[in-house]
């Protein structure tokens, strides 16, 4: 067994890494566990079109039957989607056994970045990463996202993370790991769903050229990790801070109540954030993941 044997890429994709044509990765569990169902479905193949029409070949990557899959089916998205919660959540840890099983996974960004990696694809359009959890001085609840970014190297894109995570923690960690963050059209990390969180980021680039230089400098200095591109929400599409804030606090609270742990943390406030605010979050995150993909996009095509 190596690495590559492990690997299964569509055709399309195949076709794209040998010709050196743009491509950009994307995740499954924002399939599975990030949005209700059928919306999840229509998001996924929303993504790939975009991405086509900007140029660059889409590989949604999931463990399908324990392979590393990078370019999916339409058919495997709806599976994926309709399956929701009963498909492992899969991040690193949990890569091994389910190639041993022969299982599926639907992949957080720890776990595509290492699809991506081991099919040599370079750029990954998504949400929101994971990150330090609020509280976590006391429960240790840390993202594997943030160590893959270290270790990896995968561009993320995505628009900053949701204030269910304590942000200048999740910065700080990023600082200490020495990954690159840089603002797309912005110094301020971007808050998910709302454009600011006057949280300064260390690198502002307005040019997705500019991006894909930085990428081949970290490759030529021999960095063994990757780098995040934090993204706003399009203006039109930005909801109200103190709405968003007040239906966080709530979900959080509730998760606290319930004595939530572990890889739940994340989906269940990701669906009752979505239950509080009545759907406008679904929306909102919709349209993030959209823009993300067209800067993805626009990176990779510059490689
Ligand atoms: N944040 C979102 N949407 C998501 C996730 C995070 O706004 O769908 C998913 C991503 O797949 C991310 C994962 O990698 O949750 C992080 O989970 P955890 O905190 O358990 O590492
Ligand atoms: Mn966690």
């Amino acid at each position: 067994m190596n690495e590559q044997s492990l690997v299964c890429l569509s055709p399309e994709v195949e076709e794209a890494i040998r010709a050196n044509r743009p491509i950009v990765a994307m995740e499954s569990t924002i399939i599975s566990h990030g949005m209700p169902y059928p919306q999840n479905v229509e998001t996924a193949l929303n993504c790939q079109r975009i991405c086509r029409e900007n140029g660059a070949v889409p590989a949604t990557c999931a463990i399908i039957g324990g392979k590393l899959c990078a370019g999916l089916t339409d058919e495997q998205i709806d599976y994926l989607g309709r399956e929701g919660h009963r498909v492992t959540k899969a991040s690193r840890r949990d890569l091994p056994m389910l190639v041993a099983k022969g299982m599926d996974g639907a992949t957080t960004v720890a776990a595509t970045m290492i699809v991506a990696a081991a099919a040599g694809i370079r750029v990954f359009a998504t949400g929101g990463i994971g990150g330090v959890h609020r509280g976590a001085e006391t429960t240790m609840d840390i993202s594997a996202d943030l160590e893959e970014l270290k270790e990896t190297p995968v561009c993320v894109v995505c628009a900053g993370a949701k204030s269910i995570l304590d942000l200048n923690l999740t910065m700080e960690y990023l600082e200490t790991k020495g990954v690159p963050v840089i603002g797309f059209g912005t110094d301020e990390l971007p808050a998910f769903y709302t454009r600011k969180s006057g949280i300064k980021v260390p690198w502002r680039s307005d040019d997705p050229k500019e991006i894909a230089d930085a990428i081949n400098a970290s490759r030529a200095l021999g960095y063994p990790g990757g780098m995040l591109v934090v993204n706003p929400i399009p203006e039109e599409y930005s909801m109200d801070a103190d709405a968003i804030n007040k239906a966080i606090d709530e979900a959080i609270a509730e998760a606290n109540e319930k004595g939530i742990k572990g890889k739940e943390t994340t989906p269940f406030l990701l669906a009752k954030i979505k239950d509080i605010t009545g759907g406008s979050s679904l929306a909102a995150n919709i349209r993030l993941v959209y823009h993300n993909v067209e800067v993805a996009a626009q990176i990779a095509a510059n490689l």
